[in-house]
């Protein structure tokens, strides 16, 4: 009983597997906003085109109802017959479907080929108002669908003779495809005979004919008025006389030579009777010339069935001609409807739509952009004042600590650190570095008195992510900076003066788009120091500039516009300070604010159609902040080190600011507008490092730490500081 159970249960489980491979779904994006006067992905919808649960060779085709259409990654899948330029179904790479001036695209491959391809289609808009739509179709390979009709098409080679046309009806009719009848194709529209043609290109049975045994017409054909005789019932009224149009006359033959006439080559078919009415919206007809002539032998009757020829011209053959394919339609029978999920429209709203919900910003490779700007210049300006912070604490402590006379080079104590800290040293080597640290250990200390003239410098290496979060491009991001610093004590008070060269690059996204921000810094700052409270105070001045870089078309992503940017910003922050002893601890605890404000030049890209003007903005961000330091002090007679940690906790209370900027293409000259709000509501930051004195005066300070914020959005750092009196 156990084991039937478990075989049943294995069983179920089997076909639930089966059942569930078997559904045939295509992802597609339903809507695209996007600005498409250059080719657009449709993954930047957010949905990536794809198929799951097909099986076998199938056939994809996309067709644009204005503009175009394309696929960029073509290599895994195959030529099909009738699109992209390509003539028969080849098992090679569909060069013609990576064309920038296809309105549809057709290819072939299994469902993982299908999806490489599929997610590299793009569209591009035709310059003229509208909303485009795009249809694309899955089918098994050798089936096509047509979109005006909603048809699917599906020829069969009989492999010999079809025994006949009224055999090949009855196959067709026996066939089904997602729920739909099938039935010998009938041809209603140029639209349709033109796509057979270019698809199926193919002799081939199709659904018409003029004999009595098969219309609906029972009149007798002859027109005394011609003066033809007697002739069959029927002959020369054409119906279509399967599926959806059965009964629908088409054409009414008119007689060009009276009956016992003859003409080589001239069509001689009988006329049909002058009730012949050819039916509303029924009337095309793809006759070749001289077609249809019931065969032309002056025999009446011969030739009754429609045959499509590879020309996409009709003739009339007798019904039991051995033609070898016959061609099935299925659709537009009443009461039936497509179960099929292989079909999907994307309707596309752009910039050339009226009335459309474009806005240049749902571009979000701009946005990151234009975020990036935001971030990079609080990120220099929060820099820039934990630089002087981190100046201000290490003087607070050598202004505390004792004196000490071993010799210990610089070049020693970097060597035995870790090798982070030997990037940083190779990374500042190379901006002069050397000759100040070879300055620095040449400088013999003489004595401890903190109130002469110090400088100190300051190398910061920093990265970080931002925009985390579901719906944003992550970005990364890479600071440095160095930093030179000037101060003297008196009268109880620090006050100093440093420079800071920064730059810091973010990679948006993966495509390419980039910013590379630069910021030259004057900062001022002193400490008043009264009892165990100490008042710190900061003020800078910040000149920026920026270059960004920024991929417009992501199928092609080679195609940036570029720009370049100034801006200024101002800031300063305060701090009070309480520091207790409590034996080799020291423990200090904070709280302080700080205000940024930046002004940003308006600039213009240069570069393709797609290239923006914006305008000036500024932006206005400020912090207030509590937190607490431990420093833990070890001394003996040879050296004075000094280990610490940080926590500090601020709570962010920046304004959102409207950034403003109108295509430079656009006559009309709108305006888009993005509110940019900082996208956290409090940040952590958590710090740890020692600081050294050396016998030489030179104190070393140096630490790691990592800024976590409310949104996932995170940055770690890593800085050493030098500092000497002179
Ligand atoms: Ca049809
Ligand atoms: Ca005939
Ligand atoms: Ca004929």
């Amino acid at each position: 009983m156990f084991f039937l159970k478990f075989f049943l249960s294995i069983l179920i489980i089997l076909i639930n597997i089966n059942s569930i491979s078997k559904a045939e779904t295509l992802t597609f994006p339903t809507n695209l906003v996007a600005n498409t006067t250059d080719f657009v992905l449709l993954s930047t919808s957010g949905t990536t085109p794809s198929i799951s649960g097909y099986s076998g060779n199938l056939l994809v085709t996309i067709v644009a109802s204005s503009g175009n259409v394309k696929i960029t990654n073509i290599a895994s899948v195959f030529q099909a017959k009738g699109y992209c330029a390509h003539t028969a179904d080849n098992n090679s790479a569909p060069t013609g479907c990576d064309d920038s001036n296809r309105t549809e695209i057709g290819f072939r491959g299994t469902q993982d080929n299908i999806n490489i391809s599929l997610a590299t289609v793009s569209y591009k808009g035709d310059g003229t108002t509208g909303s485009p739509t795009l249809t694309v179709s899955i089918t098994p390979a050798g089936t096509n669908y047509l979109s005006d009709t909603g048809h699917y098409y599906e020829l069969v080679s009989c492999g010999g003779s079809c025994g006949g046309w009224e055999a090949a009806r009855d196959l067709a009719a026996a066939k089904t495809y997602k729920g739909l009848t099938g039935y010998l194709a009938t041809i209603t529209s140029a639209a349709e005979n033109s796509f057979l043609t270019s698809k199926i290109s193919t002799n081939t049975w199709i659904g018409g004919s003029d004999d009595a045994t098969y219309t609906s017409n029972t009149h007798p054909a002859i027109s005394n008025a011609l003066g033809q005789g007697s002739v069959l019932q029927g002959e020369g009224t054409w119906e279509w006389v399967t599926g959806p149009d059965n009964g629908k006359t088409f054409f009414c033959q008119v007689a060009v030579l009276k009956h016992g006439e003859s003409e080589g080559g001239i069509n001689r078919a009988d006329p049909a009777h002058e009730d012949c009415t050819v039916a509303s919206g029924y009337s095309y007809e793809n006759w070749d010339s001289g077609e249809p002539n019931d065969h032309n032998n002056g025999n009446d009757g011969q030739e009754n069935c429609a045959h499509l020829k590879s020309s996409g011209k009709w003739n009339d053959l007798p019904c039991d001609n051995g033609a070898t394919h016959y061609l099935v339609e299925y659709g537009g029978m009443p009461g039936e409807s497509a179960s099929t999920t292989g079909v999907v429209n994307l309707t596309i709203e752009s910039i050339e739509a009226s009335g459309s919900t474009y806005n240049i910003f749902d571009d979000k490779e701009l946005v990151g952009v234009v975020d990036a700007q935001n971030e990079s210049a609080v990120r220099f300006a929060r820099n820039s004042m934990d630089i002087v912070l981190d100046r201000i604490h290490e003087f607070r402590l050598r202004k505390n600590n004792k004196s000490f006379n071993d010799n210990i080079s610089l070049q020693v104590n970097l060597n035995d650190i870790s090798k982070n800290y030997e990037d940083i040293v190779n990374h500042f080597a190379s901006m002069g570095i050397t000759q100040l640290a070879n300055f620095v250990q040449t400088k013999k200390r003489t004595d401890t008195v903190t109130d002469d003239w110090q400088y100190w410098f300051n190398g910061k290496i920093s990265s970080g992510r931002t925009g985390l979060r579901i719906n944003n491009l992550g970005k990364n991001n890479e600071m440095d900076s160095i930093t030179i610093g000037f101060d003297k004590l008196e009268n109880n008070t620090l006050y100093g003066i440093a420079f800071n060269l920064s730059d810091d690059l973010t990679n948006i996204s993966n495509f390419g788009s980039n910013l590379k921000m630069r910021a030259e810094n004057l900062i001022l700052y002193s400490t008043l120091n009264k009892k165990s409270f100490y008042l710190d105070t900061i003020l800078g001045y910040g000149a920026l500039k920026s270059l960004t870089e920024r991929v417009v078309d992501l199928s092609n992503t080679s195609n940036k516009v570029f720009g370049n940017r100034k801006s200024e910003q101002f800031y300063g922050t305060t701090y009070l300070n309480h520091i207790r002893n409590l034996n080799n601890i020291d423990l200090q605890f904070f709280a302080g604010l700080d205000y940024i404000y930046t002004d940003f030049n308006g600039y213009s890209e240069s570069g393709n159609d797609q290239k923006i003007k914006f305008r000036p903005h500024s932006l206005t961000n400020y912090t207030s902040s509590i937190g607490s330091k431990v420093f833990y002090k070890k001394e003996n007679d040879k050296d004075n080190f000094l280990i610490f940690y940080k926590v500090e906790y601020k709570q962010d209370h920046s304004e959102s600011t409207d950034i403003q900027g109108s295509l430079i293409s656009d006559s009309s000259n709108t305006i888009y507008t993005y509110n940019y709000s900082v996208p956290y509501n409090y940040f952590m930051k958590l710090e740890t490092g020692f600081n050294f004195k050396t016998n030489y005066d030179l104190n070393i300070y140096s630490k790691v730490g990592r800024i976590q914020k409310s949104n996932d959005d995170f940055q770690n750092f890593i800085t050493i500081e030098f500092s000497q009196p002179f």
